[in-house]
């Protein structure tokens, strides 16, 4: 009597669980059920209005074995667009994702450190995704993530070693730098869902598998700051979503 009591307290429990977790879902056309499988699109261009400004070349003469990888100097990465005004290196996402949290992929995202660079400059990954740091370099390098919600961390990382970290918590975007090559930065953007993409060196991005639904896209780049747009997108379509950014003056 006692093991079926248990059992009918089980599935009343898993039945209650799973019956909360549809009205949880159900708040946010983000966090609606199978959204990782949804079939609306938004995708577009992030573009510069105006001058790109000139990339000033990097001084690597602090550590000669950064520097003799490099024939021509590395140029700075602060602001990259290509002869169209097309911006790189924006994260775009959805902004008003729900509070459902969604398994992260179990592959990997990647930050490889060759020539003394962080490749890629600007990376975008879902919270608890690992985050693998690898050094190509035949220099050591420290890497130090600077979140403000989850907790810093700061290694040391000799040739051919790896650093495997994640971050719990959704953020945009966290500063990664390398304590021994001041020119070294890179930006590393968590999310809690799926739903992000860091632009191309043409400036486009691909946002997919959305649920239908009215969503808030924000595009956020490093030095030129935040834009927003509001965006309804039915089962099975594709919206077009274009930001614009204009320089800043000084920059
Ligand atoms: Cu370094």
């Amino acid at each position: 009597m006692k093991t079926k009591c248990f059992i009918l307290a089980a599935a009343l429990t898993v039945t209650i669980c799973i019956s909360s977790g549809r009205i949880v879902r159900a708040k946010s056309p983000a966090s609606s059920a199978n959204s990782t499988t949804g079939t609306a699109t938004v995708r577009g261009e992030v573009k510069l209005d105006g001058r790109v400004p000139k990339a000033t070349p990097i001084n690597m003469a602090a550590d000669p074995s950064c520097a003799k990888q490099h024939p021509t100097p590395v140029l700075s990465q602060d602001i990259v667009a290509d002869a169209k005004g097309g911006l790189q290196n924006v994260v775009v996402f959805i902004a008003d994702g729900g509070d459902r949290a969604f398994d992260p992929p179990t592959q990997p995202a990647v930050i490889e450190q060759k020539g003394c660079v962080y490749k890629p400059h600007v990376l975008a990954l879902q919270a608890n995704q690992r985050l693998e740091v690898v050094n190509d370099d035949p220099t050591s390098h420290n890497v130090h993530a600077m979140p403000a919600n989850s907790m810093e961390w700061n290694k040391a990382e000799p040739p051919g070693a790896k650093i495997d970290e994640t971050f719990p918590r959704e953020e945009v975007a966290i500063r990664v730098k390398c304590n021994v090559h001041p020119w070294m930065r890179s930006y590393v953007a968590v999310f809690k869902h799926p739903y992000f993409a860091v632009t191309g060196k043409d400036g486009s991005f691909d946002l997919a598998n959305l649920p239908p639904g009215t969503y808030t896209i924000e595009a956020w780049h490093e030095k030129l700051g935040t834009s927003i747009q509001r965006v309804t997108v039915g089962a099975n379509e594709t919206k077009a979503v274009d930001f614009v950014f204009k320089p800043k003056s000084g920059s």
